[in-house]
């Protein structure tokens, strides 16, 4: 089937070709040239272009109306509205601007057609012009860009003191958010002690033994077995194996430098960490943190309008208010199935796809009994 459309399609360009030259020689046996064309030729293509014209406009409109994001659910974030606002003003303006050039430009194609009675009127410059179309513009970017930057700044504000504050955790190819538990604190985090147990690297006393342990076993495993059976290896694996205890070294001598006696170890200990899904309480500020073990990841909870990069190395922060519930989103969109999600808006690698959790939000109660069913780090 293929083979029979593509010559077909190597058939249908050779007519064509043939057809070109066909006339190419009858103009030349009527000695007329290239460049000239009848007046019922200009008047067809004037009628065709205002066609075009207006089956084109027409085709914009309909999939303006069929796939636009404009109708879609409604934000369920505090400040996602103002940028729905700023979205859709942008979409007033573009859909201004674009109508009125194609609508001309269609038009004047159709309406000025070639005409030998007609000559062409010149029309070199025009000053009340050429300031329309610069202050218009100008005036209509200052306002986007005011605006803009006027929410940014308060978007991207401090959150409050009371906000619920919480990490989200991204690495190949999965989430975790953490929870700061009874004290009110994130613990603290450090790469070197991430491990089986311990994916998010958060350091208490007992982390940090618990990793130093492992450590010592595995270089005092490779030292045992280079010195059983160094007589039958290769130079090559010899060095291999010593530069590996040499890295176990390293790594060894930096989870040593952490301060044990630090009263913020404790910190780690109450803090809950949830797979799956998270949970946030109505109508109170939410403060996020992002971080990353791997590569850059992207947070997109798209019904708050809210995406913020996940960069290894880096903390990231966000904020913002949930303001309708997910039993109410379901009534909204008449889907007793429905759920906000996070989900990973960089392509990271093969499982891309798969980074997503749900996100669920309800009253304050609820949220705060599910908090409490969770388990803490330390358990
Ligand atoms: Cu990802």
């Amino acid at each position: 089937m293929k083979l029979l459309i593509l010559v077909s399609l190597f058939l249908g360009v050779l007519i064509a070709v043939q057809f070109l030259r066909i006339s190419k020689y009858t103009a030349q046996l009527k000695d007329v040239s290239d460049a000239d064309s009848s007046e019922s030729d200009n008047k067809l293509h004037a009628t065709l272009f205002a066609l075009f014209g207006v089956g084109y406009l027409s085709i914009v409109i309909w999939m303006v109306s069929k796939y636009s994001l404009m109708f879609v659910r409604p934000s369920a974030s505090e400040h996602g509205k103002t940028i729905d606002a700023l979205l859709g003003f942008n979409w007033v303006l573009l859909a201004i601007a674009f109508f009125l050039v194609h609508g001309l430009l269609f038009f004047f194609v159709h309406k000025y057609v070639y005409s030998k009675e007609r000559k062409a009127y010149f029309y070199s410059h025009n000053n009340t012009m050429e300031a329309i179309w610069t202050a218009v513009p100008a005036l209509a970017l200052s306002v986007i860009i005011i605006w803009g930057l006027v929410s940014w700044n308060e978007i991207m504000d401090k959150p409050k003191e009371d906000a619920v504050s919480l990490e989200l955790y991204a690495k190949q190819f999965d989430w975790t958010a953490r929870y700061p538990g009874a004290d009110g604190k994130l613990g603290l985090t450090n790469y070197n002690v991430i491990s089986n147990t311990n994916p998010l690297g958060i350091v208490t006393v007992q982390t940090v033994q618990s990793k130093l342990q492992e450590l010592e076993e595995e270089i005092a495993g490779l030292r045992a077995e280079l010195d059983s059976t160094r007589a039958q290896m290769s130079d090559y694996k010899i060095k291999k194996k010593e530069s590996k205890i040499r890295h176990l070294v390293l790594h060894k001598n930096r989870v040593l430098q952490i301060n044990l006696n630090d009263e913020r170890l404790k910190w780690g200990e109450d803090d809950v960490l949830a797979k799956v899904e998270f949970h946030l309480p109505i109508d109170r500020e939410v403060g996020f943190q992002f971080r990353s073990r791997d590569v850059i990841h992207s947070a997109l909870m798209y019904d708050f309008r809210a995406q913020m990069n996940v960069v290894p190395g880096m903390a990231t922060t966000f904020k913002y208010t949930p303001i309708i519930s997910t039993a109410d989103m379901r009534k909204h969109v008449g889907d007793a199935e429905f759920n906000y999600k996070l989900t990973c808006n960089k392509i990271c690698g093969a499982s891309h796809w798969n980074m997503t959790m749900d996100i669920v939000v309800e009253s304050e109660q609820d949220f705060n009994t599910w908090l409490a069913q969770q388990k803490t780090f330390q358990n």
